[in-house]
């Protein structure tokens, strides 16, 4: 009997389909050892292509970026950094980690890149360590007379623990749109610094550079920290920069959200935020549309700093994803790139009028990167989990999100958060938008909240009338196959050969 590969290897006729070549073979090798993962990859393609994607922090890499992660460089062992390591046989994996750094450097204009870490996490832990060694540890064992920490007391080794853990941080508030690893009690940040947040003006939910250099002068943090998960408009960074500087902190960015907007050209001038900090850190995989990982971009002066990542925070780096992080700064860094970003940005202004079209309303009222944040609680009367759980029902995924000082709580939120990265590299345009925002509001106003078991309204069920559902997938259906992802790859025979 033929393999899958043979099978399809002979409905080929003069046009060899290669990118479905390799991705028949690769699942004939997994399907051997183990078929319901090749079945569960088979059946994520269909979810995806079958889902119009509004997670403002996903998007789709390309087949290249793809590729170059599913190989054997996965084996190799590579602490350090390159011409620095603590293995033998790392000539390879220097040679990616070089090419992927200096991609990096060159698509972003910075001084140094340092492409190990695995996520936005880690990334921003070993930021975060990376300025405590310059600015608490190194002036410490000058003042000490002394070389490296192996050269302490125990007394003083201990002192200094109590002296990294008694700096301070200011970064935007959870609440308000920032991330986890920015000071948020529940995350590591708060417990290892002491966290000053600031928020966003009450009123218009912008950010007050005022009322952030006013905390700043008061604080003095080691770090002021700049970046979002959720904020729906572009930063001034050339004001944050002045705030450091008045302030005397070191300032750090995390672009995680926009570094494809930065990378595209969208953001220049003070919204570029590696032209005025000391340290940038992104992952790679959202509006950047590389493999999922994280990098840092900074100054000369912390470039020593950062290449400690391992042994600091870091373990073994990934070679085989930092091979396809090179893919994806090569990418970006074209014109194609370009007009993607460029129109992520025009995607998400268009679907935000036509969300206010519909009577939305929107935090900040509007938006100017990639992201929209909706407040469905006072439009529709659900919380932002009733919506993203209809929204799913109809073939939509978006997330629920706090909108800044969220009555609701940082789970059932009043809000949902939108984005258009990845319909953008679909092929979608501004012409789409008003379709979206139709189905949208068609769904949430088809939409009631469920009941719990006592007939109570239930924050977290939604009951979809059955109809308004059939309508919004046929038209999610209607719209997906217009702009089909990766429209190389054959879904039916990948389907009938691997999905048993
Ligand atoms: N999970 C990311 C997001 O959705 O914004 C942040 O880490």
């Amino acid at each position: 009997m033929n393999s899958p590969l043979q099978t399809y290897l002979l409905t080929q006729k003069d046009n060899l389909n290669t990118a479905m070549v390799a991705y028949v073979a690769n699942l004939e090798q997994v399907a051997k050892v183990k078929p319901s993962i090749a079945r569960d990859i088979v059946n994520e393609l269909e979810n995806q292509r079958s889902h119009l994607k509004l997670i403002a922090s996903e998007n789709y890499c390309s087949l290249a970026t793809q590729a170059a992660m599913g190989n054997l460089l996965t084996d190799k062992y590579a602490e350090g950094y390159p011409e620095h390591r603590y293995y033998g046989g790392c000539v390879n994996v220097d040679s990616v980690e070089m090419t992927a750094a200096r991609e990096a450097e060159k698509l972003f204009g910075a001084d140094y890149a340092y492409v190990q870490p695995h996520s936005g996490a880690d990334t921003n832990l070993v930021a975060y360590w990376a300025i405590l060694s310059a600015k608490v540890e190194t002036p410490t064992l000058e003042e000490l007379g002394v070389k490296s920490l192996n050269d302490l007391t125990a007394e003083q080794f201990d002192a200094l623990r109590v002296k990294f853990c008694n700096q301070k941080l200011m970064g935007l508030d959870y609440s308000c749109g920032g991330h986890l690893t920015h000071g948020y009690k529940m995350n590591v940040s708060a417990r290892m610094f002491d966290s000053y947040p600031y928020g966003v003006d009450k009123e218009t939910g912008l950010l007050d550079y005022d009322a952030i250099e006013k905390q700043a002068m008061e604080v003095k943090p080691l770090i002021l920290l700049a970046g979002y998960s959720a904020y729906p408009r572009s930063i001034n960074f050339r004001r944050f920069r002045e705030i450091a500087d008045k302030c005397g902190a070191v300032l750090m960015v995390d672009m995680a959200h926009f570094a494809g907007l930065v990378a595209g050209k969208v953001f220049t001038g003070d919204e570029d935020p590696v032209k005025w900090a000391d340290i940038v850190t992104t992952t790679t995989h959202k509006t950047l549309r590389g493999p999922r990982g994280a990098m840092i971009l900074c100054k000369e002066e912390f470039a020593d700093y950062v290449n400690k990542g391992c042994p600091m925070v870091l373990g073994g780096p990934l070679p085989h994803v930092m091979a396809a992080k090179a893919i994806a700064f090569k990418e970006a860094n074209t014109k194609d790139y370009q007009d993607y970003a460029h129109n992520v940005q025009a995607n998400a202004k268009a679907l935000a009028s036509a969300c206010q079209k519909r009577g939305m309303k929107l935090q900040t009222g509007g938006t100017d990167n990639h992201l929209m944040l909706i407040d469905i609680y006072s439009t529709y009367g659900l919380t932002g989990k009733q919506a993203e759980a209809a929204m799913f029902q109809c073939g939509v995924t978006l997330n629920a999100n706090a909108l800044p000082y969220d009555p609701m709580g940082a789970w059932w939120t009043s809000g949902i958060r939108v984005g258009t990265p990845a319909i953008t590299s679909l092929g979608m345009n501004t012409t789409d938008m008003d379709e979206i925002a139709d189905i949208l509001d068609y769904v949430l106003k088809g939409t009631k909240a469920g009941l719990t078991k006592d007939g109570k309204p239930a924050k977290g069920k939604v009951i979809v009338d059955a109809i308004v559902q059939e309508n919004a997938k046929k038209r999610v259906k209607a719209i997906l196959s217009k702009y089909v992802l990766y429209p190389e790859l054959d879904l039916d025979f990948l389907k009938k050969h691997f999905v048993k």
